[in-house]
């Protein structure tokens, strides 16, 4: 699927230098960025319809293999939307990015530390509520998200009326109704993901603020501090530091052990271990 949207092409970070910080850590995380403008990363709740829209994108130009260094399967695909061309990520199902699980781990370990060109967060519109929680947390760390409201099918059939506007408007970034069974809302989807890509959107999604926890506020500072100096060039430092407030046991030992630094942009130069290449087989 080919549309050609009369742009002119801005100088992308991941296409100008193929050996730039950013790059190497993409490739970390098992990512190859030869010929790529940028990545997108599909997350959601588990069954909301990810590897539906993965295959409306991508077709049969994908790649299966697992996660760099799990048994977790892995999808990855390119397509091209007008003179661009898009890496397509499918990440494991995650209700949160507060790592349960493997698979949680991998989907917040890519959208914190891999940080995709846009993030693309596929949503039951059956079960707003539920769904809105990863939704939520994913916009406290990036601008660059966009809102699939998939299964709208199932909402309509159960007489639930969802307002795509109002939850656009309330949530502070673009949201695409779909039914991506039937392979609706997929242009839509495909002109949303290009306009956040190259800026032609720009959201300012909804977040929470601790302005008003003055202790919490110096606390945070403190630590992004601390943590910066240890790892530097690592993304998203203030969730990491509230994560550490909140006693996560897991990002404490990443600390701990210096795992963390494996992640961040500026680490090591050192060549990749063959463990951390994702295998890839052409489908
Ligand atoms: N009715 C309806 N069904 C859909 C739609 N999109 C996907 N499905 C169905 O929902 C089921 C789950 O879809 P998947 O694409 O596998 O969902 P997923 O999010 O990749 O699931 P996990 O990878 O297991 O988290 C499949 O049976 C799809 O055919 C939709 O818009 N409407
Ligand atoms: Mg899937």
């Amino acid at each position: 699927m080919t549309v050609t949207i009369p742009t002119t092409k801005p100088l992308n970070a991941h296409a100008a230098c193929e050996t730039c910080p950013m790059n190497r850590h993409l490739e970390r995380l098992g990512v190859k960025m030869d010929n790529w403008d940028y990545v997108i990363a599909l997350a959601g709740n588990p069954n909301t319809g990810k590897s539906t829209v993965f295959n409306a994108l991508t077709g049969l130009r994908q790649h299966t293999g697992n996660w760099p260094g799990k048994t977790v399967a892995r999808a990855e695909g390119g397509f091209q939307y007008g003179d661009e061309r898009y890496k397509l990520v499918d990440l494991p199902g995650t209700y949160s990015l507060l790592a349960a699980s493997v698979d949680e781990e991998i989907a917040r370990d890519f959208i914190l530390f891999g940080q995709p060109d846009v993030t693309v967060i596929v949503v039951d519109a059956t079960r707003l509520e539920r769904n809105l929680n990863l939704v939520l947390q994913v916009l406290e760390i990036t601008d660059k998200a966009v809102v699939a409201l998939n299964l709208m099918d199932e909402a309509e059939r159960h007489g639930l009326q969802v307002d795509p506007r109002r939850l656009a408007r309330d949530l502070g970034v673009p949201i695409v109704p779909m039914v991506a069974r039937r392979n609706e809302g997929v242009k839509e989807l495909l002109q949303v993901v290009h306009d956040v890509a190259v800026g032609e959107i720009q959201s300012r999604p909804h977040r929470i603020r601790t302005t008003h926890h003055q202790a919490l506020d110096r606390a945070v500072d403190q630590l992004v501090t601390q943590i910066e100096a240890e790892f530097p060039g690592l993304p998203n430092v203030r969730w990491v530091a509230l994560r550490l407030l909140d006693d996560d046991a897991q990002i404490e030992q990443a600390i701990r052990d210096g795992s963390l630094g494996d992640l961040s942009r500026d680490g090591s130069d050192t060549a990749i271990p063959d463990n951390l290449l994702i295998a890839e087989v052409s489908a």
